[in-house]
């Protein structure tokens, strides 16, 4: 599958330049595409110039906004960057149409941080604009959700990132969620680490791309997982999982032998990748409300055999019951067996529910403070009626 990604603000710009280094690694070990374009649009100009991959031109590295705020950013308020993301849509779109292999392109995928100003404001509108522009393709959103801490020191996270996720719901063909915080759940340096946390948010992209590219038979499975069935099992809410395996790289000659007992390690291994990346998905949610659901398994052909790949459906069968299962194998990798997991269409994420319902109250404590401030301002305004002014 090849995508054009667009990242918006800080977290969408660094993750699009993320998914940029993943075509370069894509190009130079394997001799494919899985990105026809990468492009970072943001308010703020300094973010702009801190990207490494994406082409460091005004055509891939969008400014926008420049003139009212003078590149500097939205200081987290989404309806400023949503405002101006309406005003320069042109300017990303004009920007997409410069992509040489844009014919190619299977579908978008737009990411930003929902927390933020820029990104959360913007990731909505230009979606919007690009369904209407391009109705054939079509166009994903990867949303990143704040870490716990943040909800507490700042209320404008709480609001922002309900209001994001209900915008994005609204016109996205798919929002697939990462939750920062998972990525710290288990290494807590991960949070001053955020380089880290987004090679980790895009590694199951690796694979799950580049699996419907491949032009050698020797890395096409029996069973190819092409942008066609990604594109079927992509909808609503979704999250994507990634584990994987060691296998031994050199085997002793009895083992060659053992052939049984082979290939039962090998499901064992294969079950052992699953479970993590079942464990391991984006953002929390419960399988059982997955109506839709992928898997990929990568391993070394000749470690590849049909009791795994039937174990494996067989394991993701039994937590999402209601699902519709797709997969695929791809001989590729070596030494390691690895699995993909995308629990997609979630009838229910009781962690946006949560936003949802938190951000109610802080709809009135915004507007509580700035009626507070406003009544503020007109009482020193009315205590100083009878001071002469110099103006
Ligand atoms: N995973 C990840 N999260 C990030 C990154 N940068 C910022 N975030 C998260 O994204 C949210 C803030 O969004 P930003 O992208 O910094 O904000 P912005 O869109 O640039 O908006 P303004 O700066 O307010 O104009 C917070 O929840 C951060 O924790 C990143 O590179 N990776
Ligand atoms: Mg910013």
């Amino acid at each position: 599958m090849k995508l054009v990604v667009v990242g918006f603000g800080q977290c969408g710009n660094r993750i699009a330049d993320e998914f940029a280094r993943l075509n370069k690694k894509a190009r130079g070990q394997r001799g494919i595409e899985i990105i026809t374009g990468a492009f970072a649009v943001n308010t703020d100009a300094a973010d702009l110039s801190g990207l490494y991959t994406i082409k460091p031109d005004y055509q891939h590295r969008v400014l926008i906004g420049g003139e009212r705020t003078r590149g500097h950013g939205v200081a987290k308020l989404s309806e400023l960057g949503a405002e101006l993301a309406r005003e320069d849509g042109d300017k990303v779109i004009d920007a997409i149409r410069s992509t040489k292999r844009f014919f190619e392109t299977d579908a978008f995928l737009l990411v930003a941080g929902a927390a933020g100003g820029t990104g959360s404001g913007a990731i909505p509108i230009i979606t919007q604009l690009i369904r209407e522009r391009y109705g054939d393709k079509p166009v994903y959103n990867l949303v990143v959700l704040p870490f716990e801490h943040e909800e507490t020191t700042e209320e404008r996270t709480v609001y922002n990132t309900a209001v994001c996720l209900k915008s994005v719901y609204s016109v996205a063909d798919a929002v697939i969620l990462i939750d920062n915080q998972r990525y710290v759940r288990k290494d807590f340096s991960l949070r001053n680490n955020i380089a880290k946390i987004n090679e980790l948010i895009v590694e199951p992209f690796y694979n799950l791309l580049c699996a419907g590219e491949e032009k050698k038979a020797k890395h096409i499975g029996a069973k190819m997982l092409d942008a066609g069935d990604i594109e079927q099992t992509l909808s609503g809410w979704t999250v994507i999982g990634y584990g994987k395996s060691p296998l031994p790289l050199i085997r002793l000659p009895f083992e060659r032998t053992r052939n049984f007992r082979r290939k039962s390690t090998e499901t064992h291994k294969g079950i052992q990748a699953m479970d993590e990346a079942l464990s391991n998905l984006s953002a929390p949610c419960n399988p059982k409300d997955a109506e839709r659901a992928l898997y990929l398994i990568s391993a070394p052909a000749k470690e590849m055999n049909m009791d795994l790949i039937k174990e494996l459906g067989d394991s993701l069968r039994g937590i999402a019951p209601e699902a519709i299962i797709r997969d695929g194998d791809y001989p590729r990798e070596r030494g390691v067996i690895d699995v993909i997991v995308i629990l997609s269409q979630l009838t229910d994420v009781e962690k946006v529910r949560d936003y949802y319902a938190k951000s109610a109250g802080v709809v009135e404590a915004i507007k509580r403070k700035q009626e507070t401030a406003a009544r503020r301002l007109n009482a020193t305004e009315e205590a100083s009626k009878d001071v002469p002014t110099l103006l």
